[in-house]
């Protein structure tokens, strides 16, 4: 049958060993739900699933009773109302469930309506993927904030999407039709994500007006059922642009004024709003610093706004000039988070979450964690990943993100020279903060394949999996996935793993090496090879190549200091070349192109090499892809073909740019003698 890849992980088709599964239990009980609770939608996902998956139809009872042989899914104290006990009570926390398959009697029991949603989940999941045998155990949240972003402007565009038109906007306005809506909010539940902020950072004021307030009441009932809060992004200039006030000073009281009757009135058509995000004096965007106040002065204004209502506000770290002069050796953007932060901890209110892009600079193809991740210790942070990949082909090239999330997330910052993994900062644990966790850049848009491709959904699916349970193993979840989206042959799986698990390597080596960042064109696109718009100009993320060295010099004793940002041990590590890992020697070393490495190749060697090898990589990738026509629909398999196919042929392209700029600048021969043959 086609696919066109709209059921992403939740395809529920049938399992070969359906037979193997003998105690299936003959109904289902909803306990107490109300039309479009999330345990109303856990009965009927049930229902849905089950009769795909094992080709059994059962009866809903919305009742009280359990049958002889049921799934009972509900809250615990839906359950604990007609059963009495339940021992494990104690051990749910938020959004956590419990989910028990012996015998018969399979019951699902969430401490919310929204865990019981996620218990359900995990059991269809299960028999999706063929786990028959008979479990017990309960899962929590790593971290109570597990949200997307969805970068869509109100004209329908959306900011680094690449898989065509805004479902939420159009023409200025939230859209009619919520279905899609709807639908990506039961994707975003089944993989536990609890939040949605559905604008754009670079946000317009007139999402504010009477009717869009509308909109978004029909949004939000619309991902409600599924447990997924909407949050929006808010506009800092709003109570002048919009709101008519000649000022948007936020300690001028009518400006607080402004901001507390507009959050009132979108509670009062959203009464669960998630909370607001902000993006304030970066890129061009308006802020307090614009009066003189300082960003916490922002933040707290809308902190005050949304405390009554139980609301939270995600303000972006992501903070920089964008302006700076290359000129002056000390010049840094990467050292703007924890300059702008640093004086600020602590004078944050108790529900404003501080959300830090995962690096100092932007989403490259590798970077170190962002230093600010171990500066805040009085305030709460959340680490911001992109599923979009903006700099990393754009879902035209196949590149699987958990790796690269991981190795952030397990980076120990040691900071007060104890045991700081990120993972533990962002779920509040280390510095015991009340709030934290992810916010997932997707900008998924109206394409059938919501990303653009079909693999890219594995990153999807391990973003929200990580949230809620960063110490899963990246290759586990890919496969996962692959069951889930691709069925159980095992050439399938094998390939998919193989090509996936390769991808993020690959890309590094055929676009930026050693730390030096992914040397795209930075300036328009943020696709394909530009390694020269890198420098020159105020943005900041240079490279700082000339003819004979390469890479910024970030040291404390003659550079931009940016290593000494990170607590001592760590920073000892990048502050000496000897130290610093190969693969970010160029973002913390400025050195000569003949610098030897720790694998004995020089920095210019190691470029060419890397870049050879990478688009050999990608070249595999084709056949590999090919060796599984007639084991995938052929829908799936030629969309996917088309991209292996591109991305090889850009790879290439990719290869030969980088490997030509660095030849000429350098003038040293590539020793095996590719690169300097033409
Ligand atoms: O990565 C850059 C992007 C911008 C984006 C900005 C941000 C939404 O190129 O498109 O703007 O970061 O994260 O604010």
């Amino acid at each position: 049958a086609a696919e066109d890849g709209a059921s992403a992980w939740l395809r529920y088709a049938p399992v070969p060993q359906a037979s193997n599964y003998r105690s299936l239990p003959l109904s289902i009980v909803a306990l107490n739900t109300t039309t479009s609770s999330p345990v109303h939608i856990a009965g009927k996902e049930l229902q849905e699933g089950i009769k795909g998956i094992l080709g059994k139809e059962l009866s809903i009872a919305d009742g009280t009773k359990r049958g002889s042989s049921s799934i009972v899914v509900g809250t615990i104290d839906a359950y604990k109302k007609t059963f009495g006990d339940f021992e494990e009570a104690d051990d749910l926390e938020e959004d956590g469930f419990f989910l028990s398959t012996v015998g018969q009697n399979v019951r699902i029991i969430g401490q919310n309506q929204r865990g019981a949603l996620y218990g359900a989940f995990e059991y269809l999941s299960r028999l999706a993927q063929g786990k028959f045998s008979p479990v017990t155990y309960v899962s929590n949240p790593h971290a109570p904030i597990r949200w997307v972003n969805e970068w869509n402007n109100m004209d329908g565009s959306i900011e680094r999407g690449y898989a065509g038109p805004s479902f939420f906007f159009k023409n200025g306005f939230v859209v009619e039709n919520v279905t899609r809506a709807a639908e990506y909010a039961r994707l975003l539940a089944s993989i536990r994500v609890n939040g949605i902020v559905i604008n754009n950072v670079n946000a317009n004021a007139t999402l504010l007006s009477a009717r869009n307030i509308e909109g978004l009441g029909r949004l939000a009932d619309a991902m409600r059922p599924y447990g997924v809060q909407l949050g929006i992004s808010l506009n800092f200039a709003s109570p002048q642009t919009f709101g008519g006030l000649n000022t948007f000073d936020p300690l001028d009281p009518s400006v607080d004024a402004w901001w507390t009757n507009i959050t009132n009135q979108i509670y009062k058509r959203v009464p669960d709003m998630a909370g607001y995000l902000v993006k304030a004096n970066s890129e061009g965007q308006p802020g307090p610093l614009t009066y003189n106040r300082t960003l916490a002065d922002g933040a707290n204004m809308f902190a005050r706004a949304t405390k009554p209502h139980g609301g939270v506000v995600m303000f972006r770290a992501f903070v920089y000039d964008n302006h700076i002069n290359e000129s002056n050796w000390k010049n840094d953007r990467a050292n703007a988070a924890v300059e702008f932060f640093k004086n600020l901890d602590g004078r944050f209110d108790d529900n404003v979450v501080v959300q830090i892009k995962f690096g100092p600079i932007d989403f490259q193809v590798r970077e170190p964690p962002s230093p600010l991740f171990s500066t805040l210790h009085n305030t709460s942070t959340a680490i911001e990943l992109q599923v979009t990949p903006e700099y990393l082909g754009q879902n035209c090239h196949l590149v699987y993100l958990s790796p690269q999330w991981k190795e952030i997330l397990e980076f120990d910052l040691r900071a007060d020279d104890k045991p700081s993994k990120v993972k533990d900062i962002i779920s509040g644990e280390r510095f015991k903060r009340p709030l934290g966790g992810s916010a997932g850049v997707v900008n998924v848009g109206t394409n059938a394949t919501w990303l653009g491709s079909h693999l890219a959904m594995s990153n999807l699916y391990s973003y929200g999996r990580l949230a809620w349970d960063p110490s899963l193993e990246s290759e586990q979840m890919l496969q996962d996935w692959i069951r889930l989206t691709f069925g159980f042959d095992r050439k399938v799986i094998d390939t998919i793993t193989e090509m996936s698990m390769k991808s993020r390597a690959a890309y590094e080596n055929y676009s930026g090496n050693l730390g030096i960042q992914t040397l795209t064109d930075i300036l328009y696109t943020h696709f394909g090879p530009n390694p020269a718009s890198q420098d020159g100009n105020g943005w900041g993320q240079w490279t700082r190549a000339d003819g004979f060295s390469i890479g910024m010099d970030r040291t404390v004793k003659n550079g931009t200091g940016n290593a000494g940002q990170y607590p001592p041990a760590v920073a000892r590590v990048f502050e000496n070349i000897e130290t610093t890992p190969d693969n970010l020697l160029l973002w913390f070393h400025h050195v000569n192109y003949t610098h030897l490495l720790k694998s004995g190749k020089t920095v210019i060697q190691h470029f060419y090499d890397a870049h050879y090898e990478g688009a050999a990589t990608a070249q595999t990738f084709v056949p590999m892809w090919e060796s599984l026509k007639g084991k995938i629909d052929n829908q799936r398999y030629s969309e996917v073909l088309f991209r292996q196919v591109f991305q090889a042929g850009h790879s290439i392209v990719w290869r030969d740019a980088i490997s030509r700029f660095y030849n000429n600048l350098s003038g040293i021969p590539d020793q095996a003698k590719r690169v300097n043959n033409y």
